[in-house]
């Protein structure tokens, strides 16, 4: 079986990072800040994170950054919640959430900077409206022009949860509405009745796992559907009849295990379905193999094996989709906020699945 070509990806991670006049440069333009959270997140997982230059991320993140509170995917672009989860999951992996309080100078202690950037990013969240676009049911809107997706349920909650104000929202209701979005098959859609598909599972699954509200979910059903994702080729498909992409590799896999289902794949072959995908020359991972790599599946691919403890990769959290290490040090902040009487109710520690050892 092929290697992981690790110099390779990295290489081509930083390229497409630097070269803004190739293609997948200009097509991403306007996604930019969920390029950077891929891109940066697996060269963290490949261990490489100290290669890009801390600072000029942030500067340009924070440029990103609208009046409002929220973020966009490029400068200039407008804001949505999609690119505000980006932003903040980049800040995290960098530990410098505290950069969102821009007010206040930063304290000696890293607890006390975040705690106190988590009222001051209240005070922008809610401007932005992650809290303001929860609707009367409980779901959540993507932005001012209100389309309505699991999707932006997941983000929200992801948000609040590394922000420490997952109490600002009526969490009842935004798990009540997820799981009026889960049909008779065990999976889950972007609506109430909207067809089941492995993206939208991940959404519903990790927004669960997030509020500690797993025991919802039939897990033997949910897994079953899952895991028949798998194709003769070892690949994952988002749904019957598909063909297998690379992407599934997070979404299905992710989703099996928060659900403690993962053994019931065969993880060989898809380790070897996503080892085949990789440019092995140029570096860089594609949906299927010998198609065109691209940053969004080279981070699925290798988070993919992470969760599969593919040798020499950093460990993934299935939730909240950033480094474990990284999930630790936001975790640890809780008994702290919960010390200055934020009655942080936002880092559920009991999320319900175990860490696994597959390989
Ligand atoms: C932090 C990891 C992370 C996610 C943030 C944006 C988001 C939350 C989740 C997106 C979940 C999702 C819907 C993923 C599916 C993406 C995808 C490959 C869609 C393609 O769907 P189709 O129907 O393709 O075009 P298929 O594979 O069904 O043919």
């Amino acid at each position: 079986m092929a290697e992981l070509a690790v110099d390779k990806h990295v290489k081509y991670i930083l390229a497409v990072e630097k070269n803004k006049d190739s293609f997948e440069s200009v097509v991403m333009d306007h996604l930019r800040m969920n390029g950077a959270y891929w891109g940066l997140t697996a060269l963290d997982l490949l261990g490489k994170l100290d290669s890009v230059n801390v600072d000029e991320v942030i500067s340009w993140i924070l440029k990103c950054q609208h009046e409002s509170g929220g973020f966009s995917g490029n400068i200039g672009h407008d804001p949505h919640i999609l690119y505000t989860l980006s932003a903040v999951q980049v800040l995290a992996l960098f530990n410098k959430l505290d950069v969102l309080d821009i007010d206040k100078v930063a304290t000696c202690w890293v607890y006390e900077s975040i705690v106190s950037s988590c009222t001051s990013c209240f005070a922008q969240v809610s401007k932005l409206d992650i809290t303001g676009l929860q609707n009367e049911d409980g779901s959540f809107s993507g932005d001012m022009w209100g389309e309505v997706d699991t999707r932006f349920s997941y983000i929200a909650i992801c948000c609040l949860s590394i922000l420490c104000c997952l109490d600002k929202i009526n969490v009842e209701k935004a798990v009540s509405y997820i799981l009026s979005c889960k049909n008779l098959d065990g999976g889950f859609g972007c609506t109430p009745g909207g067809e089941s598909h492995a993206g939208q599972i991940f959404c519903c699954v990790g927004a669960l796992a997030l509020t500690g509200s797993l025991h919802y979910v039939d897990k033997d059903l949910l897994g079953w559907w899952l895991c028949e994702r798998q194709v003769k080729s070892g690949g994952l498909n988002g749904r019957p009849e598909k063909l297998p992409d690379v992407c599934y590799s997070w979404w299905v896999l992710s989703s099996l295990i928060m659900i403690d289902r993962v053994h019931w794949i065969d993880k060989e072959k898809l380790v070897k379905f996503i080892l085949d995908c990789q440019d092995v020359e140029n570096g860089g991972i594609s949906d299927r193999p010998d198609d065109a790599v691209d940053v969004y599946h080279t981070y699925f691919g290798v988070a993919g094996l992470s969760l599969l403890n593919y040798p020499g990769l950093k460990a993934i959290d299935p939730a909240y989709a950033l480094p474990v290490d990284v999930v630790d040090v936001l975790l640890s902040f809780e008994p702290r906020c919960l010390a200055i009487g934020r009655g942080c109710s936002s880092h559920t520690h009991d999320r319900g699945f175990e860490s696994q050892e597959l390989l």
